[in-house]
């Protein structure tokens, strides 16, 4: 006789919410574990536990005040500006994001924005495309090799990238907000005199009201007519208008750009300037990175439910 097993009433799933469009990386698995919500539907606000969104996600300030059950915000990116981290932790809100994985990758982009404004690769390629080519050779361009780089930004990434040019025997120079004295780098407590200092400004410290438009007119001036600005952290920390009057009236050199006040909007002016390279926020858009990224945006999301402690929580909430 088959013994019948006493029936268990199924385990409700939790209800995360998607507030923006996200990774398919981090979808496919929040929708197979979770029960997923995207907005505006908040018709299933007061059951949600979580809310589950990406580094450049910018929440609407009330959500949190919206989500009365809420418990967790796990952002699949390094970056958590868009996120009201203290309102999150008046309530008693957890927040995870997903650091180091994407160190290698962005760094990456750094260098090669840096080898693409200095040396002018995208450029070279249209210019064979077009023909050119037989018309006479492409200008000379810039050596970066051995160049001065200042690093607006000395956290992991920044110290990523400084590994790298170390290998192009580049000097390193940085801003941040204290020293770190265990770096073998120059610190400048000053951004202007750091970009006195250098031929490329690389930016790469986290957005927020902290370091909005920390990139200004001035800053451009000290970096001078033949210094490169690259951005590889977000939109907010370079005043575009500012950097737009720069590049037009050669205050500096060209810029590599892989991030942008309004994305995925690119100011036309930016996009007609031959001197300026520019990418559509790709610092960690690889395969690889993107599935560590979304993988560990998940684990967060699954050691809270579990009830153990999440793996990566942002600094304001750690323990
Ligand atoms: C991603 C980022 O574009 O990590 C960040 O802060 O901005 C990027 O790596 C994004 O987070 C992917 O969701």
């Amino acid at each position: 006789m088959i013994e019948r097993q006493p029936r268990r009433p199924p385990v409700p799933a939790v209800d995360v919410l998607l507030p923006a469009k996200l990774s398919p990386l981090y979808v496919e698995q929040l929708e197979r574990e979770f029960a997923a919500h995207r907005l505006p539907d908040l018709s299933a606000a007061s059951k949600v536990r979580a809310i589950a969104c990406g580094g450049e996600t910018q929440l609407p300030s009330d959500l949190i005040a919206q989500l009365p059950a809420l418990e967790i915000i796990s952002v699949m990116g390094v970056g958590y500006d868009g996120v009201d981290v203290a309102a999150a932790k008046a309530k008693g809100v957890m927040v995870t994001h997903t650091p180091d994985v994407l160190n290698d990758d962005v760094a990456d982009v750094a260098i090669g924005l840096m080898l693409c404004t200095s040396r002018q690769f995208p450029q070279a390629d249209r210019f064979v495309r077009e023909g050119k080519w037989t018309q006479g050779a492409m200008p000379l361009q810039r050596k970066m090799s051995g160049a001065r780089l200042g690093l607006v930004g000395m956290g992991r990434i920044g110290q990523a990238i400084a590994k790298r040019a170390l290998g192009f025997g580049m000097s390193i120079a940085y801003n941040s907000r204290t020293p770190k004295k265990e770096l073998p780098y120059t610190f400048h407590a000053d951004v202007r005199d750091l970009a006195r200092a250098s031929d490329f400004l690389v930016v790469i410290t986290p957005g927020g009201e902290g370091t909005r438009k920390m990139i200004n007119a001035e800053v451009l001036q000290a970096l001078g007519k033949k210094g490169i600005l690259v951005n590889v952290a977000r939109g907010s920390v370079v005043d575009e208008a500012a950097l737009i009057e720069a590049l037009k009236n050669g205050v500096i050199g060209g810029a590599g750009l892989d991030v942008f006040e309004n994305e995925p909007i690119v100011p036309q002016a930016l996009r007609d300037m031959p001197h300026v390279v520019l990418t559509p926020h790709v610092g960690s858009a690889t395969t690889q990175t993107r599935q560590a990224m979304a993988d560990l945006a998940m684990d967060n999301l699954r050691a809270h439910f579990a009830g153990r402690p999440v793996k990566t929580p942002v600094p304001e909430c750690r323990a």
